[in-house]
């Protein structure tokens, strides 16, 4: 008897998962950044984002490349190292109406691009900004970056003796207004915290522990698979319902923050951490700063305001995206500059 091959899955927009592939990762086996474009991935397909209407963008280093693995129909840019973020300011700018995923390494940002990035956060650019953290430079051969915890040790035995810069803290202080962190290895959340991250409009910031296999998963990281298994100390638990699901989740409310998204979805944070607010900002960069001091590993959102005005909205931009605005909008005519001239004679 014929075998019948069932029909693949289509998302809401008719595509299979397949289609949103992008092409063969050429990044170490292991490495926490491959796990990160499969969630990507699964995110962008059951949110049912068009490929085509989606700009990736990134940097330099090993997690910079990671965009050529994901979404082989979406337009991609990958700029100068640390420069991500004024390339995706004017992009987005050009066109406001695509959905904007940047990928950096905690050295692309916290080092190099540490500048740029800062002035991305107080913009509340309407993008996903993601770090893949594994706290030193992978693609040249395993330097301490500025995220790395004081007293980590590489692999050669040298001690990092500088604090370490926390991105999720800088960026609730600067004005991102979806911050959260995540593990490469715990598909659940950062799959949930990623479809989230689709339905904000605002700046996303999430730094994702992202192992890197070759240079920093040995005994003395603070960026390992093992130190991460054992020290990952979520503060919320996170179920994201989509505005197109029916799907009635029974919770008893006093545990439970929940919070409408721009596109009419539904992010419930169950608490785990007793009363954490996550729309208090001032109460998320002092829960930060005491798990730093606490050798503490947090993860969950850890700070969201859906209510902040983007830099889109604080511009006026018009609705048309200006890339295809016609030129008879955007060029005054010749008369307007004869006009001018004359009022100067
Ligand atoms: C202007 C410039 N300076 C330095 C470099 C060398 N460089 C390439 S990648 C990199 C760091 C990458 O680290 P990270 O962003 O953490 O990415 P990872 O490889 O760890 O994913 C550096 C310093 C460069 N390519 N360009
Ligand atoms: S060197 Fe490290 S960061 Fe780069 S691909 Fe290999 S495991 Fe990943
Ligand atoms: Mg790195």
């Amino acid at each position: 008897m014929a075998t019948v091959t069932p029909a693949p899955k289509l998302n809401h927009i008719g595509l299979q998962v397949l289609e949103y592939r992008g092409g063969k990762s050429t990044l170490c086996a292991g490495c926490g950044h491959n796990a990160i474009s499969e969630r990507i991935i699964d995110a962008m397909w059951e949110m049912g984002v068009e490929p085509e209407r989606v700009m990736k963008m990134s940097g330099i280093g090993c997690s910079s490349k990671s965009p050529a693995y994901f979404m082989s129909r979406s337009h991609a840019f990958n700029g100068v190292h640390g420069r991500m973020p004024s390339i995706s300011t004017g992009a987005i700018l050009a066109n406001h109406t695509m959905t904007t995923i940047g990928i950096s390494g905690d050295g692309d940002t916290a080092s190099i691009g540490m500048g740029q990035f800062v002035h991305l956060l107080r913009r509340n650019l309407p993008m996903i900004y993601i770090i893949e953290d594994n706290g030193v430079y992978g693609l040249t051969k395993g330097q301490f970056s500025a995220t790395a915890d004081i007293g980590s040790r590489l692999k050669t035995g040298v001690i990092n003796d500088l604090p370490s810069i926390d991105t999720c803290a800088l960026a609730i202080q600067l004005g991102a207004t979806f911050v959260g962190r995540s593990f490469s290895g715990d598909k659940k959340q950062l799959l949930s915290m990623l479809k989230a991250a689709i339905a904000h409009k605002g700046t996303v910031m999430l730094d994702v522990i992202s192992p890197c296999v070759t240079f920093n998963d040995h005994e003395g990281s603070t960026k390992s698979y093992k130190f991460m298994q054992d020290n990952d100390e979520p503060i919320n638990e996170i179920d994201f319902v989509a505005s197109f699901d029916d799907i009635e989740v029974d919770y008893s409310s006093g545990e439970i923050y929940e919070v409408e998204m721009h596109d009419g979805s539904n992010l419930r944070l169950r608490k785990l951490h007793e009363d954490y607010d996550p729309t208090d900002k001032a109460n998320a960069v002092r829960t930060l700063m005491e798990a730093h001091d606490n050798d503490e590993t947090l993860t969950g959102v850890f700070y969201i305001n859906t209510g902040k005005p983007t830099f889109i909205d604080l511009l006026n931009v018009v609705d048309e995206p200006l890339a295809t605005l016609p030129e008879s909008l955007t060029r005054p005519p010749k008369s307007a500059l004869d006009g001018l001239m004359a009022s100067l004679q």
